[in-house]
């Protein structure tokens, strides 16, 4: 599967965590997903923006850091989505509008072993929960993109506060130090971030005044684990290619017969 990623993104998004795409999108893209975003649209299962849950940008790399070859198969993916939002933050927009304040958090710390986790073996990376996110206007580093602890996904020691199962960094003494090593990015409309959620991540003030943040967040795992339950619809999933909407098939490995599981229906989804 190496052809899926190329040696120097699987290098940076071991060793950080984390890797931009710039400029996937094109013009014309960008401006017809823009509009449904500001349109009021919430998630991206519909519409332009329905196109980025299997964008061939990502659906090579989610294939090489959420599956085994022996699952890869043409009529199906390989890995599985778990869920979408979109956000507009118009200049000024403070993180206190999220429930989690702009804490640095994690999807669980991976110090602890869990199912959830970033694991490399064999040569191999698995991701474990995995987010996506698709910048639809430019961002400039330093104005509230989202932000990262390079390399935290791999940190042995826990970050200092009260209860090492806590899945974010309040009351650590190093808190300040920990966001102050964060890192960022600049990025031109149209570019694509993948994340392990393993990563300490952040949420941040928007304080651009060229433009809103206005960005997709997609979620993905393995075709064997599930941490969010699905916002969507069986009637939205049934308007979608059978490729694509086997991204929301059941997650189940073995049983179902000859077939396998390979195809989403009302029957094989994911409550
Ligand atoms: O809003 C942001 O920039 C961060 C979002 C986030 O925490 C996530 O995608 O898991
Ligand atoms: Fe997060």
């Amino acid at each position: 599967m190496s052809e899926l990623m190329t040696p120097e993104q699987k290098f940076f998004f071991d060793l950080r965590g984390w890797i931009l795409l710039p400029a996937v999108l094109s013009q014309a893209e960008i401006d017809e997903m823009k509009a449904e975003v500001y349109a009021g649209a919430r998630q991206s299962y519909c519409g332009a923006l329905q196109n980025l849950l299997d964008h061939p940008a990502i659906a090579g790399i989610l294939t090489e850091i959420l599956s085994e070859a022996p699952v890869v198969r043409d009529d199906c993916y390989s890995f599985r989505c778990e869920g979408s939002f979109t956000t507009v933050r118009r200049p000024g927009w403070r993180t206190s509008e999220r429930r989690d304040n702009g804490m640095p958090h994690v999807v669980r710390p991976p110090q602890q072993a869990n199912a959830m986790r970033y694991q490399v073996a064999g040569e191999k990376i698995f991701s474990g929960l995995t987010r996506v996110v698709w910048e639809l206007e430019d961002v400039e580093a330093g104005n509230g993109g989202t932000s990262f602890l390079s390399g935290s996904h791999k940190a042995h020691f826990n970050y200092g506060g009260p209860d090492p199962f806590r899945p974010n960094i309040s009351e650590s003494p190093w808190e300040a130090s920990m966001r102050a090593a964060m890192d960022d990015y600049s990025c031109p409309a149209g570019s694509v971030v993948i994340f392990t959620e393993s990563l300490v991540h952040a949420a941040n003030d928007w304080t651009q005044t060229s433009n809103p943040r206005c960005a997709v967040f997609n979620c993905y795992n393995s075709l064997w684990a599930q941490w969010h339950r699905l916002n969507l619809s069986h009637e939205t999933i049934a308007t979608m290619p059978p490729k694509r909407q086997s991204l929301f098939r059941g997650t189940w490995a073995i049983g179902g017969g000859a077939e396998g599981n390979r195809a989403y229906s009302l029957e094989n989804n994911t409550v």
